[in-house]
């Protein structure tokens, strides 16, 4: 009896292995699998072709924080929290309705990569920064690149590393809780991420003249607000979002980033937005705006054709119990990129 039932077995087998193949080749949920943001190919920045239409990179560092670490977890948390919209949208043949946007788009036309994280040095902020901003740089020759921190002084490597790409002069958009201009400190010294916009100052192709800033509360040093009494940049305040909306508010800031340069760089603070929508961060500050502001806000800013390159920073995902904070940053990358490729794509379908 037992040789007869294996020998059935053996048959069975062979039967099934001429019919099908032993793995199912359909479409897999959204959470199963590697993952990569949006479900990209992943890609060496050196192996970029110029027909990518933009590239990710993480940079899992935060050595430059000032209080709740842990935003070297940022970059997989949001590769993880595009699983879904990735799996069912970008990765379909088919058109896609966006009822936020109202917008018809075709993803599988577009070509997007993941060049994995760029190399860090946990404890050397100086070599993290020169590796960054190399590792920017190469990208950026290629396609627009696409960071995901990380803590925000990353900013600066990979801003530095996008205008020595282009070789000119670049605005700057940023959307914060703050400022983030504090040029020195006793405690943290010049490098951290409460200074990246003074160092992005100092650079030969950045300067406050082309900064706009959108988001800003709490507290501000008295050296800000002589810079916001002197109109050196343009800053409107959460309060500002919370009286004239954030579309009056993100125009106003395209309009004085855009002026006078041909690349705008993008940098996205996730504390922007409100701690009740977007916990999950190491500096947290009440009174924020909502995530529908800042999906309108990444609207406009894909609509922006001098935007070439764009960031977002200071997930915390251990403060982040929900997901909320990461999949609120994931969507604002996409409703980006859906804005800024939108033209492209349906005229060519
Ligand atoms: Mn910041």
């Amino acid at each position: 009896m037992i040789g007869h039932y294996m020998s059935a077995t053996v048959e069975y087998r062979m039967a099934k292995s001429e019919s099908e193949p032993r793995f199912s080749e359909q479409d897999s949920p959204g959470y199963s699998g590697v993952k990569t943001f949006l479900g990209a190919e992943t890609v060496e920045p050196e192996d970029l072709s110029s027909d990518v239409d933009a590239a990710f990179y993480g940079v899992p560092y935060d050595g430059g924080v000032t209080n709740k670490p842990g935003t070297r977890y940022g970059p997989n948390a949001l590769r993880e929290a595009t699983a879904r919209s990735g799996s069912y949208i970008f990765e379909s043949d088919d058109e896609s309705y966006n009822i936020a946007t109202d917008r018809v788009a075709a993803y599988d036309e577009l070509e997007f990569r993941d060049c994995g994280d760029a190399p860090v040095v946990p404890n050397d902020i100086d070599k993290t920064y020169e590796q960054v901003a190399a590792f920017a740089e190469t990208v950026a020759e290629k396609t627009m690149p696409i960071m995901i921190g990380g803590d925000h002084y990353l900013t600066y490597p990979a801003f530095v590393g996008y205008a020595s790409a282009v070789e000119d002069d670049v605005g700057l958009i940023h959307l914060d809780a703050h400022t983030d201009t504090w040029s020195s400190s006793d405690l943290y010294g010049e490098h951290h991420h409460g200074s990246p916009m003074a160092r992005i100052d100092e650079f030969e192709y950045g300067g406050y003249e082309n900064h706009a800033m959108v988001g800003i509360r709490g507290h501000a040093d008295m050296e800000f607000l002589e810079m916001v009494e002197d109109d050196t940049l343009y800053v409107d305040f959460a309060r500002d979002v919370h009286e004239k909306g954030i579309e009056a508010c993100m125009q106003g800031a395209i309009d004085h980033a855009t002026d006078g340069v041909d690349q705008v760089y993008v940098t996205i603070d996730i504390d922007v937005v409100d701690p009740s929508f977007a916990p999950g961060t190491g500096t947290p500050s009440p009174g924020g705006i909502t995530t529908a502001d800042l999906g309108t806000a990444a609207d406009m800013l894909g609509d922006c054709e001098k935007v070439g390159a764009l960031d977002l920073v200071e997930v915390l995902p251990t403060e982040d119990p929900a997901g909320t904070t990461s999949l609120a940053g994931a969507n604002a990358i996409t409703r980006f990129l859906e804005s800024y490729f939108y033209d492209d794509v349906t005229d060519a379908s």
